[in-house]
């Protein structure tokens, strides 16, 4: 069975307890015998009617309905090495960002920094699934994205510091993580504005594939583009769904629902709060996941990025997720309820997939207790290499701000000015 052609599981728990309990009317909607934990729009669709994938998916049969405070009761899905990296990376991305908040408070770092802690399952669920070659979009909430996509924990602790080791040579600082060796497009502080760039990345790819006629075998190269709920109410967002359907673009659109935009809850700003739907209203699979669970973030993924890889077009998938922490470091966190909170404390994915590790047997308390000093001592080496680099030096101001070098413009010779040494000396042609 594929992940995709599971169908509607009962509404998130605090959504439903919003929501008008209506049965949902869409033609796009299956059967309400539910697969707790996804569901989604049919996978074929309802333009090309290209059949689904086959994606194994004995996982979907056997899960617990959302907001079950157990772990999950299905059977391994997953070799043990595989589990292993699931869980390093989420701890990798839970330590770091623990580390942020110490050190931010310790002013070491500057501006906003937002933090991931709760939805690790999420970017980890997507970004281990993806090559060097696949692209990453992310938002300003981009530390573990970043992390998850192979950027050394170093660079990325490097750079909220500010410092010239760090992977935007410290001039993008929190909010603008960039990597162009692991094609991590960036973060985007503007809500919204990293999809048009996920969306037109997905285009060249497609594009090197059919125009340029550099087709590989084993398929295009993928876009995954992670943005929230709030965002979801943007322009953006609706014009590079219609896009990318158009065109069968290699992406797959992220949503992490984490069910607020800074105080404004998603319930109140949203006329129909399911995000997923949007996804078939443009002829393309949408897909609502667990986003607390990193092995069915995981199964939706994989299929997700499947149809990309085989030009089969785009996939919304919404994550129902939970940030731990206030909006920004800066959020005395005073708008949320605390059975909200506690409610999805609960369920926090690292706590889950330990469980799950340990009643499968694919690894030892011991075993998990190695790779978490493994990380302790990766994020004190991080920030000590953050400490003691070097800032930017002054020169460094203006490079990488304008198209050209130094930012002074091409001259009429059509040289960038900078490289003329009268410029300097004031006799040089503006
Ligand atoms: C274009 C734009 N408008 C407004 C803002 C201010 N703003 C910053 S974060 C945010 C909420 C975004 O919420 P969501 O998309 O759910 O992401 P989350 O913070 O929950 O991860 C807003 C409105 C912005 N950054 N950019
Ligand atoms: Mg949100």
């Amino acid at each position: 069975m594929s992940a995709f052609s599971a169908v509607r599981i009962p509404f998130p728990a605090v959504v439903a307890a919003r929501s008008t309990g209506e049965k949902p009317s869409s033609p796009f909607l299956c059967s309400p015998a539910a697969a707790p934990g996804i569901h989604s729009s049919p996978l074929r669709s309802p333009r090309l009617g290209r059949p689904p994938l086959a994606v194994s998916s004995d996982v979907l049969s056997s899960q617990k309905p959302l907001g079950s405070n157990s772990s999950p009761s299905y059977q391994a899905v997953i070799s043990r090495d595989e589990a292993l990296e699931l869980y390093e990376d989420m701890v990798l991305g839970r330590v770091f960002e623990d580390m942020c908040a110490q050190m931010y408070y310790r002013g070491k770092m500057f501006g906003f920094v937002h933090l991931y802690n709760g939805q690790e399952a999420v970017s980890t669920g997507f970004i281990k699934l993806l090559e060097t070659r696949d692209s990453v979009v992310s938002t300003y909430r981009d530390h573990v994205h970043a992390i998850s996509k192979g950027v050394p924990a170093r660079a990325v602790m490097a750079e909220l510091f500010g410092k010239a080791t760090g992977c935007c040579r410290g001039q993008g600082g929190s909010m603008h993580m960039f990597s162009e060796p692991h094609n991590l497009l960036g973060g985007f502080a503007f809500i919204g504005e990293g999809i048009p760039v996920a969306t037109g990345a997905a285009f060249s790819s497609k594009y090197r594939h059919e125009v340029l006629k550099e087709a590989r075998p084993d398929g295009l190269d993928v876009t995954v583009a992670f943005f929230g709920d709030g965002t979801c109410n943007n322009g953006q967002f609706f014009e590079c769904l219609n896009m990318a359907e158009l065109w069968k673009l290699p992406i797959v659109f992220v949503v992490e629902n984490n069910l607020w935009a800074i105080g404004m809850s998603h319930l109140r700003a949203t006329s129909d709060p399911e995000i997923w739907k949007k996804g078939p209203a443009f002829g393309m699979p949408g897909v609502h996941v667990d986003g607390m669970d990193v092995l069915k973030v995981r199964e939706v993924a994989m299929e997700a990025i499947a149809r990309a890889r085989n030009g089969e077009g785009p996939t919304l998938v919404e994550c129902e997720t939970y940030r731990f922490r206030g909006h920004s470091l800066a959020d005395p966190d005073e708008l949320r309820k605390a059975d909200e909170k506690s409610h999805y404390a609960a369920r926090d994915p690292i706590v889950s997939l330990k469980k799950y590790i340990l009643e499968k047997n694919l690894a030892s308390e011991s075993e998990l207790k190695a790779i978490e000093k493994k990380i302790d001592d990766i994020i004190e080496e991080a920030v000590e290499f953050a400490d003691s680099s070097p800032h930017p030096p002054r020169s460094q101001l203006l490079e990488n701000v304008f198209a050209d070098p130094k930012g002074f413009g091409i001259g009429p010779d059509g040289k960038y000015r900078c490289e003329d040494p009268k410029f300097t000396e004031g006799t040089a042609q503006v």
